[in-house]
């Protein structure tokens, strides 16, 4: 009975501040604080946190959609949030939201650790761009014919009749579903976080015991093929401008993993709990994300390695579901 108890942080992926909670999310949810009640009753210091994902594209134009400011946008969906997590006990220690102080310079630190070790590349790309909206426009904003079956109306990377994959340059008859408006191609320099090079510790990481098993033959195949990872986005947007380079701003998932650390470090400073004994790179707490297995890239893969990059400790384990 006299065991230290262990240290333990525990999240769920972030839900965005562009709708309700659904049934979907909450198998997530209750599975989560069932594991952490059950930790709290054995004894340990076991702490969860959460957040509304608040950046993003979409949500910048559902708040356009809504007639109001993306703040308003997010502010309205998080008391909606809230409310309904409450109402299913749902004890979150803490839920926060991803437009935050904390996290902007959690982003800020990650980047530039990981730029000053050479990680960053800057690359000139072709993207397709919306004339009558101004802004660049992300796959799933470009819909048309498939070019297989010529199922009308589908998105510009894959096709929902046929499942056929393909460019958004490949769809016949491409239109922005923000404005109607046929895209056109325009070049851009964006930043790329070097994700081949974290290939062997990804390899060494993955087989840890971090992962299920299933799930670290799926992030296998990815391994095979490690791409450079697209982390910037031109304005508009709706996210944090990037230090040093005006107009461009975090893409959505480099900043929403770092919203569980936001999350924490607001937890920390107001329950006097020491950040660094959490996050810092010997660190000896357990850290556990539970997630929908849809987003097991991005946290069996970008976010070890940023996090690696950025000189902090990777996940203990990472628990997916179906
Ligand atoms: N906001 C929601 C999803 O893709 C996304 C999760 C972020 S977790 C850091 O399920
Ligand atoms: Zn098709």
């Amino acid at each position: 009975m006299s065991d230290t108890p262990r240290k333990i942080l525990v999240t769920s992926a972030l839900p965005y501040a562009n709708g309700p909670i659904h049934l979907g999310h909450l198998l997530e949810y209750i599975q989560t604080d069932i594991w952490v009640r059950f930790q709290k009753l054995r004894g340990q210091q076991c702490t969860y946190v959460c957040a509304d994902d608040a950046h993003g594209t979409a949500i910048m134009l559902k708040a356009e959609e809504n007639g109001v400011t993306p703040e308003q946008q997010i502010a309205q969906v998080k008391a909606d949030h809230g409310r309904g997590f409450a109402d299913l006990q749902v004890n979150f220690d803490h839920y926060y939201r991803t437009h935050s102080p904390e996290n902007r310079a959690l982003a800020e630190m990650v980047f530039q650790r990981n730029k000053d070790a050479g990680y960053i590349l800057e690359k000139t790309i072709t993207q397709l761009y919306d004339p009558q909206k101004g802004m660049f426009l992300a796959d799933r904003f470009v819909k048309g014919t498939c070019p297989k079956c010529k199922s009308e109306d589908q998105y510009g990377d894959n096709c929902e009749v046929c499942g056929a994959t393909y460019t958004p340059a490949e769809l016949i008859d491409p239109y922005s579903s923000v404005s109607g408006a046929t895209p056109v191609e325009k070049e851009t320099t964006q930043l790329f976080f070097d994700l081949p090079k974290f290939e062997p510790l990804l390899r060494e990481w993955t087989r840890s015991g971090a992962l299920q098993e299933q799930v670290a033959n799926k992030l296998q195949e990815w391994i095979e093929d490690l791409q450079p990872w697209d982390i910037s986005r031109e304005a508009p947007y709706f996210g944090f401008e990037i230090p040093g380079y005006p107009g461009k701003y975090f893409y959505v998932w480099l900043d929403a993993p770092i919203g569980y650390m936001a999350s924490f470090q607001n937890y920390c400073d107001r329950e006097g709990l020491s950040f660094d004994d959490y996050w810092g790179k010997d660190s000896t707490a357990e850290l556990y994300h539970f997630i929908g297995k849809d987003i097991i890239n991005f946290h069996g893969l970008f976010w070890p390695a940023m996090l690696d990059g950025a000189g902090l400790r990777k996940p203990t384990a990472i628990y997916s579901h179906g």
